[in-house]
């Protein structure tokens, strides 16, 4: 099998679409796969013959980019659902606004699932979030539906998503406490030790448990850095601190070293040699050859910890902080506010999303630095990695840089702009506060919708625009939203 077509992430083949392999590492037979799931996915979902929340959820987030490589798993998924799949082609043979806005639909809803996926295993309630799914999945293979049908579909696949991140906001903080700001060591310690990775705090607290006294520590990677400011996860005394920087920077930072590796979620790269006899999987991650844990009994990477051993000796790191969900930052509403009046802070800065390996995105460094003393950069997702580890000093007794969580927090930075807008009695619109998003993987697809469905104007996307955005689909969010693709750091930073 070598045909293929995958435009979903931002590093797309030439911009335009992966039609023999994928940058991401994905072959094309694992993408023939991941196709004839989504399409399985769909039949079950207008033939309404009861497949499960769970089975959709999970289905749809082996999907992702950076998810699920392995395609005797995706075998498996695809009998489970056990449906003749939806042939995907005549969804990308379309004319290129249906194609456009059935993608931006289908993409959509893979971000949605991939948010409601963590309520559920936390025990929340998925129920409607799922029915919209349903109802986007089919509309993708409805033959005759336009941009009149489908266009209201999208702005409401923003609305739903909101619902997924509230809930998520919900069965975090009840699950884990309300975060708070809180200094996060990047040195490793002496002796065995599990590097997390990914997004799920359920699986993170399952293997905090099950280490509890075995002598193994545990550090978080990549977007589960904010996990350190959960009381209900930092109260695990053997939760040391952040192993590593960006995602995109494991297959050097993790070569040759003496640790497990557990990926929860995305973003996963193809393992080297040096350490992938590491490398575990869980829940909907899988690639060829890596261990992977079903039903979370992590024996297994509890005793490849201990057979590595870890150092000999403390290897020295600094520190991030991360904590400033929307609980620790409206909390100190009033000093803000007042800061704001009294001119001490001029603006917001909201710089997060997704990372990436391009070299285009040194643009999101830039401009971080390039902010001026008398603002604040709010920031979420793994994005922030291309400037966590600055010190941008403080303003209005507060640090400038507030990093906010997870981009599986997106949800925070909507509250504190909507409160921000409240005190002020204004628009978010017209509130000093500037929206830069950096996206990479369908989730940034999903709370780009939010936002649009919220009506906010004038973001800027970058580094570079999805392919999948027709020149017509484009022409009406510029139009209605102002939306345009980054230019320069210094050419931005009022705008
Ligand atoms: Fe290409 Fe991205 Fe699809 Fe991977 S996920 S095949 S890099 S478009
Ligand atoms: Fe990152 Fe992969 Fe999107 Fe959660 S971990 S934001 S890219």
């Amino acid at each position: 099998m070598d045909k293929m077509f995958c435009m979903q992430c931002e590093q797309t083949a030439g911009g335009v679409a992966c039609t023999r392999s994928g940058v991401c590492g994905k072959g094309a037979s694992t993408a023939a796969l991941q196709d004839t799931l989504t399409g399985a996915l769909i039949s079950a979902s207008r033939d309404g013959g009861g497949l499960s929340d769970e089975l959709l959820l999970r289905g749809l987030f082996a999907t992702l980019t950076n998810v699920n490589f392995d395609d005797g798993s995706l075998d498996a998924l695809i009998a489970e659902v056990g449906r003749e799949s939806y042939d995907l082609y005549t969804v990308w043979d379309a004319d290129e606004d249906t194609r456009s806005l059935k993608t931006l639909l289908l993409l959509g809803v893979r971000g949605v699932a991939a948010y409601a996926y963590h309520s559920f295993v936390l025990g929340y309630d998925v129920a409607e979030i799922c029915s919209f799914i349903r109802k986007a999945l089919s509309a993708v293979a409805e033959p005759d539906w336009g941009l009149k049908e489908l266009l209201p579909l999208v702005m409401d696949c923003g609305r739903v998503n909101l619902d997924a991140l509230a809930l998520l906001d919900k069965a975090n903080t009840e699950s884990f406490g309300t975060p708070e700001p809180t200094v996060v060591s990047r040195a490793v310690e002496p002796g065995p030790f599990i590097v997390v990775s990914g997004h799920d705090l359920h699986d993170l607290r399952l293997l905090l448990e099950q280490t509890e006294g075995s002598g193994v520590n545990v550090y978080t990677h990549g977007e589960m850095l904010p996990a350190h400011g959960y009381p209900g996860l930092r109260k695990f005394a053997h939760l040391k601190g952040n192993f590593g920087g960006a995602w995109q920077e494991q297959q050097k930072e993790f070569d040759g070293v003496p640790g497990a590796f557990l990926f929860t979620t995305n973003c996963l790269m193809p393992p080297k040699a040096g350490y992938a006899d590491r490398v575990f999987t869980t829940a909907s991650v899988a690639y060829p050859g890596l261990w992977h844990i079903d039903g979370k009994d992590f024996k297994p990477v509890i005793a490849k910890a201990l057979e590595l051993g870890g150092y000999s000796e403390t290897q020295p790191g600094g520190t991030f902080t991360t904590g400033f969900g929307h609980g620790a930052v409206l909390a100190n509403a009033g000093a803000i506010v007042e800061a704001v009046k009294s001119g001490a802070i001029k603006r917001f800065y909201l710089i997060g999303g997704c990372d990436g390996a391009k070299e285009g995105r040194s643009y999101f460094t830039e401009l971080a630095k390039l902010t001026p003393a008398d603002s604040v950069i709010l920031t979420l997702a793994c994005g922030k990695y291309r400037f966590n580890d600055i010190d941008f000093g403080t303003v209005a007794g507060l640090p400038r840089l507030l990093d906010m969580g997870q981009c599986n927090d997106a949800y925070g930075a909507v509250k504190v702009a909507m409160a921000l807008a409240e005190a002020f009695e204004c628009g978010v619109n017209e509130l000093p506060l500037s929206f830069v998003i950096s996206w990479y993987e369908q989730k940034a697809v999903s709370i780009l919708l939010t936002l649009l469905y919220l009506g906010i104007k004038n973001i800027k996307l970058g580094p570079s625009l999805p392919a999948f955005v027709s020149p017509n689909v484009l022409k009406y969010l510029v139009d209605n939203f102002g939306v345009s693709a980054v230019s320069t750091p210094e050419g931005d930073l009022y705008k």
